[in-house]
């Protein structure tokens, strides 16, 4: 029986590790990582550290993991925590931010992921018997759920001034920074300068089987490695996910910019559909997110009958469908997916 061959856009996590990884997976030098052992793992966090231009780093299994124990190096419970409405934090870590880690998440909404300043200093609690005390401001870039969208080293460093004038410390998910520094053309530096401590994955554009890394001061990470161990994240012979690791940081950044340009050539193609509404200013980097216009159909039937066709993609609820490009996904398959779009959505809806 022939396995049906889909254009997966569900996500960048879909990517699979390139040749050279398996190779480097299969010749990595390990040790004991719980004890600081492992050669592999401990060039691939001197490697990002220096990347960020920050202190250290600490290699964690996955980016919720790694948002996890940072919220909980930079806070203490019963905090508040700053962030955005839209934030992988709030909305898709299982409530972690609160159920393990005992914190006040404070939303605030914004158009595309940079909060407006002048709500984010009314967000500040101010010193009162009433209030949880403000730690901790999270960022998001690129931001997820808003579409790729990038907040700039400009808007990260107007957040920070009032992060600062308040004694709170700024936090990064960067999960998705390269794309940020590779759309912009500028060093990730320029975006990490101004925040206290970060993440980014190596799960995701970047075609690692496994990993995220968190990145900030040296006493900070110290904090997080214990932290890490608390959530049972301490590994062993960790040199086979760092291995690879290595490879995406020296030789994978480069290559985002082809996802953004299919991202654009998608965005193109599916604008001139009737049915779909693209905003353009939201086409940044990897991520596309389109509403199905009224009368529109159920997004979960739109889902349904890609995947029909031939392609995978997910919802991000009512009306709304999120497309992501990555390795593997050529000119022609985002072609492909633009016709096959245009099919369903011209043809009379069945159910
Ligand atoms: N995002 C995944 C899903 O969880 C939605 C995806 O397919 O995009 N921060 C950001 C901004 C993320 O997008 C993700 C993953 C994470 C953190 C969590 O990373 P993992 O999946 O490694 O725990």
């Amino acid at each position: 029986m022939k396995t049906i061959e889909y254009i997966d856009l569900r996500s960048d996590t879909v990517t699979l590790p390139t040749k050279e990884m398996q190779e480097a997976i299969t010749h990595a030098k390990l040790g004991d990582d719980v004890y600081g052992e492992d050669p592999t793992v401990n060039e691939l966090q001197e490697l990002a550290a220096e990347k960020m231009g920050k202190e250290a780093a600490l290699l964690v299994p996955s980016g919720t993991q790694a948002n996890l124990t940072s919220l909980m190096s930079n806070c203490n419970r019963g905090e508040q925590v700053i962030l955005e409405s839209e934030s992988h934090i709030y909305w898709y870590e299982v409530g972690g931010i609160s159920a393990i880690a005992g914190l006040f998440p404070w939303p605030i909404q914004t158009s595309t992921g940079a909060f407006n300043i002048e709500k984010l200093r009314l967000t500040i609690q101010p010193k009162n018997i009433h209030y949880p005390k403000s730690t901790l401001i999270c960022i998001e870039n690129t931001h997820n759920r808003h579409g790729g969208t990038i907040i700039t080293p400009a808007q990260i460093e107007a957040i920070n001034e009032v992060a600062k004038k308040h004694s709170i410390k700024l936090y990064m998910d960067g999960a998705r920074i390269f794309n940020a520094a590779v759309a912009l053309e500028l060093d990730p530096k320029d975006f990490t300068k101004h925040v206290d401590n970060l993440m980014f994955c190596l799960s995701k554009g970047l075609s690692c089987p496994v990993g995220s890394l968190i990145v900030g001061k040296y006493d900070f990470i110290v904090k997080a490695r214990k932290i890490r161990k608390l959530l049972g994240g301490g590994m062993r012979q960790a040199g086979i996910i760092a291995a690879p690791g290595i490879i995406a940081l020296e030789k994978m950044t480069a290559r985002l910019k082809t996802d953004h340009e299919n991202v654009k050539l998608l965005a193109e193609l599916l604008s001139k559909i009737k049915g779909i509404q693209v905003d353009s200013k939201k086409i940044q980097t990897n991520i596309l997110t389109f509403n199905l216009t009224p009368p529109a159909i159920d997004d979960n039937y739109f889902i349904r009958e890609l995947k029909e066709n031939g392609v995978l993609a997910l919802t991000q609820g009512k009306n709304k469908v999120r497309l992501v490009t990555h390795r593997g996904i050529e000119k022609e398959d985002i072609e492909k997916t633009a016709a096959v779009i245009e099919k369903i959505l011209t043809k009379p809806m069945l159910s």
